[in-house]
């Protein structure tokens, strides 16, 4: 039997045969406090809540429209897949969930403004685009709390990419994951700073999936991790409402830093981040002795992301002059 979310979206599409040509922008997010583990892995729904900063201007454009060659077809950042590519099949087994059977063959472009697979969370905000563009060219005027719910069986933290700002995914009871979708906190942080510090945009190794799977089923330090991973997120939430970045930055990073530990002690370990991950953390770690205020988050890559306040910006850049830095709550260009 169709779980509660497909029976949904069934309902929803009951009376439509076509598509008409839709586009859709979601932002990336980053993770103050991180998803990692499931408790069922169809629905992808979560072990523990998670919380997380949208990327503004740095996201995807994802366009969705009859195919007039009949068949599917799948664009990437402007070059055509191979059907049977592991993206095109992900991204045509999500649009499947809509059609249902249904013959309505779909031309689906994705660009993305960041680089995919980097540990960037390049699928959150494709799934969250793809679903938005779905959701249009079938006309179903659904919300954003119908949306993420979807977009969350695409990718998990794909339930994030729905809002800008300060968003949180929270695990939800139910078995069906009716209760499992992201909402916006309603709060701003103009002074608020991402630095993006590359180390690789090369794709990595293994996909968070499949990494998340793996240190759930072998690391003996995961048992840990589900209580103190909601513990991290109430805590960082609250952080947020009272704008105490004191508390928030240690925190930040204390968690990221933990689910990474989980990682490291599965058997065989999973490391994502890489040495030189590991020396930005060391200078990173050398000036806070020296008085900046900025922690670092690291996700399903060797990427690392710095967090600190617009006053510590001339000293981020001193450190780590080929940063890239995203102004979370800046007045958005395309975006919309
Ligand atoms: C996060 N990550 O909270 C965590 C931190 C990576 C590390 O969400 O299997 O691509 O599609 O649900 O969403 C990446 O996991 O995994 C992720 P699936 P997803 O951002």
């Amino acid at each position: 039997m169709a779980d509660a979310v497909r029976r949904f979206i069934s309902e929803a599409m009951a009376d439509v045969t076509a598509a008409r040509p839709a586009k859709a922008y979601a932002p990336s997010n980053i993770a103050l406090s991180k998803y990692w583990g499931k408790r069922d892995a169809a629905l992808n729904l979560p072990l523990n809540s998670s919380l997380s900063i949208s990327l503004g201007d740095l996201g995807s454009h994802t366009a969705v429209a009859p195919s007039v060659s009949g068949q599917d077809e799948v664009l990437l950042n402007g070059a055509h897949l191979d059907p049977g590519s592991a993206f095109a099949t992900r991204a045509l087994r999500f649009a499947d969930i809509f059609r249902a059977g249904k013959e309505i063959p779909l031309r689906i472009e994705s660009e993305n403004t960041i680089p995919t697979a980097a540990g960037l969370a390049s699928s959150a905000s494709g799934f969250a685009a793809l679903t938005k563009a779905l959701c249009a060219a079938f006309d179903l005027g659904l919300s954003e709390t119908e949306m993420s719910r979807i977009a969350r069986i695409g990718s998990g933290s794909a339930a994030r990419s729905f809002w800008h700002g300060f968003v949180r995914w929270s695990k939800g009871e139910a078995a069906d994951g009716w209760d499992s979708y992201g909402s916006r906190l309603n709060h701003t942080w103009d002074d608020l700073r991402i630095a993006i510090v590359p180390v690789n945009k090369g794709v990595k190794p293994q996909s968070s999936r499949d990494g998340m799977n793996h240190t759930v089923e072998t690391s003996p330090l995961f048992a840990g991790w589900p209580a103190q991973a909601e513990a991290d997120c109430a805590f960082i939430e609250q952080a947020i409402l009272a704008r105490d970045f004191a508390a928030l930055g240690p925190r930040v990073e204390a968690n990221a830093l933990a689910m990474h530990a989980t990682m490291i002690a599965a058997r065989p370990p999973l490391a994502y981040l890489t040495e030189k991950s590991w020396n930005i953390l060391s200078r990173l770690w050398q000036a806070r002795t020296e008085g900046l205020e900025a922690y670092a988050t690291m996700d399903a890559g060797p990427n690392v992301k710095l967090i600190f306040e617009a006053r510590s910006e001339h000293e981020v850049l001193a450190i780590f002059p080929d940063a890239a830095v995203v102004e979370p709550f800046a007045k958005l260009s395309s975006a919309g």
